[in-house]
């Protein structure tokens, strides 16, 4: 029996399978995104959307996700369990899941794909990527186990069949893995990100109850995400400290085989949020959902306001930036089969997708503000008050901007480098005249800019566009940069015409500094949020001590945990110089600790999640609380640079 199942390791189906295995450890970004811990933290998303299937499925209500003490994750359903009877090829079906790239089809019975983005390739990229994984099913009164090694199956089956590891009652299944770190740089799950990727996901399917648990020694936690009110509940949690101007609207509808859900309010600000999901993954990127949502809504809009008067005949059409101004909206659809487009497949593609979407949100918001003229009227008052902004707009960029595009610095601060070559050209904006004094002095003129920037910008998220625009600093960024700016769907931003590769926020490591890189990111987000989704947005992490030991050299350390290592591996006495801000070191120190490509730390900005990105107050609540020691290390990046 035993002989059977050794040699059944070397047929062809197996040698297949370790081609796979091979094939994802060899160029994990392919499958999981990134070895950073966005692909970290993916790996969760991968395993708990087969059980969010199972839910879709009609089977399972519960989803437990525990961030154990020894770093693994345990993902547990009551579904109906992993298929465990004989596949096919002579396996157990569970281990057909687990071993075949790209498997799920075979036994994914279910309405919907969850092949959204790089989602739906599933759990056998995860088995390959981790040191080790556990399944257990539990059925028929008993639990069937079964463990693979960085995704090589360990145990010898009977006759294929899988080891009973006990009796248990119900059914389902339980993973426990732990993510490999010969292929992860960070082996840490980040709770912030996870905790909001489970919440988002209950708001998507409101029967669905996931509990988290971290079980970690320092970061103890349990929680139980439940959401009854779905997307109307997520579109509350998105403006809760927003001023809202209408009630939450919702609306559900089916128009080709595609069931579509949408939540929207509108608040005081002068901005949109419309969030796309397709089969419960966002859709980063947007896509056809959304552009048939935002058609429909523009063109029942301007409708009503040409029945009601205020739009009179001579007057033009509202623009659909006009009438989504201040809009805060969920569209979420299940789709069959989903086509997803764009650089990192988030984009919804499908062309049914914007009629289906279009179809029902022309019937039901029609039906919904026939019947609520008080919101229609807030919503077209929205409307004006944005295109009178927005014509005011119109003359300020042509008056101002216009006038200003080749006088390249227009208050005489920015210290420009040499190089024209955008590939390797780096903008340092850097908080306070002594320390954009020293950067000055410190930097590599060949292609490191320095803009210093005194006191506090405006708050662009209060503040309207002609207020923003006439900022000296803002119109000074807006200049250096050379791409314009967005402002909702009049596009004027063209990011090929970007004159650096990196724009990096220098700001002191305190409460000021932190409120100024605040006020930066939600200048680039809201106005030129490609710089951000490129990659372009850095923050250089200074040193917070130097220590210079009576023996040897001196080094800077740039966190508490540094600290408290090097205080562990080094006996002897040393001094410990803390630096309070930017403007204490000179210009050698500045260029050694946080402008030398060699040496210095950046942390690049990302936009992962929606209720995140949503307020970027909350943003960078959260960017603050992880250990300084997460930051990205940039050597590697420039030295390929400097070629
Ligand atoms: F990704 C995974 F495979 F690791 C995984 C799958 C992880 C977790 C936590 C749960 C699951 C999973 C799979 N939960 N429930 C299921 N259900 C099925 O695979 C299943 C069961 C029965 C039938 C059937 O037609 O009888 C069909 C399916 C897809």
């Amino acid at each position: 029996m035993a002989d059977k199942n050794k040699t059944e390791i070397y047929d062809a189906s197996s040698i297949r399978v370790l081609e796979g295995l091979e094939a994802v450890r060899k160029r994990p970004g392919m499958y999981i995104g990134s070895v950073s811990t966005k692909g970290l933290n993916h790996m969760i998303y991968e395993i708990v959307d087969n059980s969010v299937d199972e839910h879709l499925a009609g089977y399972c209500d519960t989803i437990k996700v525990t961030l154990e003490a020894d770093g693994s994750c345990t993902v547990e359903d009551n579904g109906r369990g992993i298929p465990i009877g004989m596949h096919e090829k002579g396996v157990s079906a569970e281990r057909v899941v687990f071993t075949t790239l790209h498997a799920g089809g075979k036994f994914d019975n279910t309405a919907y794909k969850t092949s959204g983005g790089l989602h739906g390739v599933g759990s056998s990229v995860v088995n390959a990527l981790s040191l080790h994984l556990t399944v257990q099913v539990r059925t028929g009164g008993k639990v069937y186990e079964d463990r693979y090694e960085r995704g090589i199956p360990v145990l010898e089956l009977e006759d294929g069949l899988l080891p009973v590891a006990g009796r248990a009652r119900g059914t389902g299944t339980l993973i426990n893995f732990l993510p490999d770190p010969e292929i992860f740089e960070k082996t840490r799950f980040r709770e912030e990100d996870v905790k909001n990727r489970l919440h988002e996901t209950t708001y998507l399917n409101p029967d669905l109850t996931i509990v988290y648990e971290d079980k970690r020694e320092g970061s103890e936690e349990k929680l139980e995400f439940h959401e009854p009110d779905g997307i109307i509940g997520f579109i509350r949690e998105l403006n809760k400290s927003k001023e809202t101007l209408t009630d939450v609207v919702y609306f559900s509808g089916m128009a080709e085989e595609i069931s579509v859900d949408v939540a929207f309010q509108f608040v005081n600000e002068f901005h949109e949020n419309i969030l796309g999901f397709c089969n419960n993954i966002q859709n980063t990127e947007g896509g056809t959902h959304l552009t048939g949502f935002k058609a429909q809504f523009t063109q029942v809009i301007n409708t009503y306001a040409r029945t009601l008067n205020i739009l009179k005949e001579k007057d033009a059409n509202f623009t659909g930036a006009d009438i989504r101004n201040g809009l805060t909206a969920v569209v979420s659809i299940k789709h069959p089969d989903p086509i997803f487009e764009g650089q990192t497949k988030t984009k919804l593609g499908s062309q049914d997708a914007s009629r289906a979407v279009a179809q029902v949100t022309g019937e039901e918001i029609v039906r919904y503000f026939d019947r609520n003229l008080d919101t229609l009227k807030t919503v077209i008052g929205c409307a004006e008050k944005a295109a009178k902004i927005r014509k005011n707009e119109e003359k300020i960029k042509t008056n101002l901007l216009g006038k200003q595009k080749f006088s390249f610095d227009s208050n005489g601060k920015l210290a420009n480098c040499t190089s024209r070559d955008a590939s390797k050209c780096e903008i340092f904006i850097v908080e306070g005249d002594s320390a954009g004094g020293s950067a000055k002095m410190a930097r590599d003129r060949m292609y490191q800019a320095i803009l210093p920037i005194r006191g506090k910008i405006l708050n662009v998220e209060k503040a309207s566009i002609d207020k923003i625009l006439a900022n000296a600093e803002i119109k000074t960024m807006i200049n250096a940069f050379g791409c314009g700016f967005s402002e909702g769907y009049g596009d004027d931003f063209d990011i090929t015409r970007l004159r650096y590769d990196k724009i990096v926020i220098m700001a002191d490591a305190d409460v000021d500094g932190a409120h100024i890189s605040n006020l930066l990111l939600t200048l680039f987000y809201r106005f030129m949020p490609d710089l951000i989704n490129e990659g372009h947005v850095y923050v250089a992490m200074p040193p917070l001590y130097k220590v210079v030991p009576k023996k040897g050299e001196g080094e800077y350390l740039y966190d508490d945990y540094a600290l408290a290592r090097y205080r562990k591996t080094h006996s002897g006495d040393f001094t410990l110089q803390r630096y309070k801000g930017l403007g204490e070191m000179d210009a050698e120190q500045l260029w050694e600790t946080t402008l030398d490509p060699a040496r210095r730390y950046l942390k690049q900005v990302q936009i992962e999640d929606a209720l995140l990105a949503s307020s970027m107050t909350e943003l960078l609540m959260g960017a603050d609380v992880p250990p300084r020691r997460a930051y990205i290390h940039d050597h590697a990046n420039d030295a390929e640079l400097d070629i």
